[in-house]
C-alpha cells in the first residue's frame, strides 16, 4: 500500500475548507501516510490560497506532504486517491447578470460544474479513487459527476455524514446518554429538508431505538424537523452556515471509508442506489453504509423498515427525482 495519498479539495478558499484542510494533515484521518494537497479555486480567489499555504506550512505538520494550489481542476485530479468537492456556487450570487436564488436554477448552474469535474476524475483520477461531494445539491451534483466520470470503479458520495451526527446528538440528549453510545444512525434521502434521520434502527447501546423512543409526538414533531431544519437554525443564529461541524462530517466520511467498520455498526453517506430498499436505481440517496478499510464500502442490506420510514423515505427519493428530471439535460 503506498505510503501516500493525493487529496483534492475544491471550494478550498471558503469557510468549510479553512477548517478542513488542517485537519486532513494532522496525522488522524489517513495514518502515517503523508497527504499531497491539491486545493482548486476558481481564478478570482486564488490569492487568498496562496495565504492558506503559508499557514499550512508555519503549523508544522508533519504529516503533509506537497501542497498545490490551482484553477485547474483537471490538473489537480491526475492520480488523486481523494476528492472532496466542497466548492459551489452559492444562493443569492449574480451570474451573468442574473441572481442565482431558484432551486432549479442553483441546481443548473452547480450541476455544470460537476459535468467537467466528474469527467476529469472518471479519467485522471485514480482506479477507485473516492469522490465525496459538499457542495450543494449535494446528491444530484454527485449524480452528475458520476454520471460523466463514467468509471465504476470510483465511490461517488454525497455527503450525509453532518445530518447524521446532528441526529445522533439529539437522540443522545432525548435518551440521556452521551453520543457516542449512539450508533448505526443513517440518513436516508436527499441532503435537504425532505431526508428522514432514521430513529428505528439506531442503537443506543445494545437498544433499537424503535424500542427506546416510544415518544413518537417528539420524534414527529421536534427530531425529524429538528434535524431536517438545523442548517437553517445554525444560519439564522451564526449569519452564516455551518463550517466546523461540516468539515468534522467531511472528516468523519473519509474516516469511515478508509478504516473498517465496527461490527454492528453503519455510517450514513448518499451513493449511487443499485434499487435496493425500493430507491430508483441511478438516484444518488443516503443509506447506510460499512467500509471493509481496504477501500471497499457496502450497502447494509438487512434494515428493516416501518411503514412510517417508508413513507417518509419516499417523500425524499420522490425530491431526488424531480432534481434529477431539473438537471436532465446536464445528464447526456
Ligand atoms: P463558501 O461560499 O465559503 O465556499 C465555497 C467556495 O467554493 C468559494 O470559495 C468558491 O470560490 C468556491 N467555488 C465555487 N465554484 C468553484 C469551482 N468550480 N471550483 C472550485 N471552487 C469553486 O461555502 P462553504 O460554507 O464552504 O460551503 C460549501 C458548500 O457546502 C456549499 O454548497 C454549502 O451549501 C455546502 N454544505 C453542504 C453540507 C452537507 O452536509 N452536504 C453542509 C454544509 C454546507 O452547507
Amino acid at each position: 500500500m503506498s505510503d501516500r495519498v493525493k487529496v483534492v479539495v475544491t471550494g478550498a478558499a471558503g469557510q468549510i475548507s479553512y477548517s478542513l484542510i488542517p485537519r486532513l494533515v494532522d496525522g488522524t484521518v489517513f495514518g502515517n501516510k503523508k497527504v499531497d494537497l491539491e486545493l482548486v479555486e476558481i481564478p478570482a480567489v486564488l490569492n487568498k490560497l496562496e495565504g492558506m499555504v503559508m499557514e499550512m506550512e508555519d503549523s508544522f505538520f508533519p504529516h503533509m506532504g506537497d501542497i498545490n494550489i490551482t484553477d485547474n481542476f483537471a490538473d489537480a485530479a491526475e492520480n488523486a486517491d481523494w476528492f472532496l468537492l466542497v466548492g459551489s456556487i452559492p444562493r443569492g450570487i449574480v451570474l451573468n447578470g442574473k441572481k442565482i436564488e431558484e432551486r432549479s436554477d442553483l441546481l443548473k448552474v452547480n450541476g455544470g460544474i460537476f459535468i467537467d469535474q466528474g469527467k476529469a476524475i472518471g479519467e485522471k483520477g485514480k482506479e477507485k479513487a473516492k469522490i465525496l461531494v459538499v457542495g450543494n445539491p449535494a446528491n444530484t451534483n454527485a449524480l452528475i459527476g458520476h454520471h460523466h466520470a463514467r468509471n465504476e470503479t470510483q465511490l461517488w458520495m454525497a455527503m450525509t455524514m453532518l445530518d447524521s451526527n446532528r441526529a445522533k446528538s439529539f437522540l443522545a440528549k432525548k435518551a440521556s446518554v452521551g453520543v457516542d453510545e449512539v450508533t448505526k444512525m443513517t440518513i436516508w434521502g436527499n441532503h435537504s429538508p425532505t431526508m428522514y434521520p432514521d430513529f428505528e434502527n439506531v442503537l443506543i447501546g445494545n437498544q433499537r431505538g424503535a424500542d427506546v423512543f416510544s415518544d413518537l409526538q417528539w420524534i414527529e414533531n421536534e427530531f425529524i424537523p429538528g434535524v431536517q431544519q438545523r442548517g437553517k437554525a445554525v444560519i439564522d443564529a451564526r449569519g452564516a452556515s455551518s463550517a466546523t461541524s461540516a468539515a468534522k462530517a467531511a472528516l468523519d466520511t473519509v474516516r469511515a471509508v478508509e478504516h473498517k467498520t465496527i461490527d454492528g455498526d453503519c455510517f450514513s453517506a448518499a451513493i449511487v442506489s443499485d434499487g435496493s430498499y425500493g430507491i430508483d436505481e441511478g438516484l444518488v440517496a443516503g443509506v447506510p453504509l460499512i467500509s471493509d478499510g481496504q477501500g471497499q464500502v457496502n450497502l447494509v442490506r438487512d434494515f428493516s423498515l416501518s411503514d412510517f420510514a417508508k413513507q417518509r423515505i419516499q417523500i425524499s427519493i420522490e425530491e431526488l427525482k424531480s432534481e434529477k428530471e431539473a438537471v436532465a439535460d446536464l445528464l447526456d
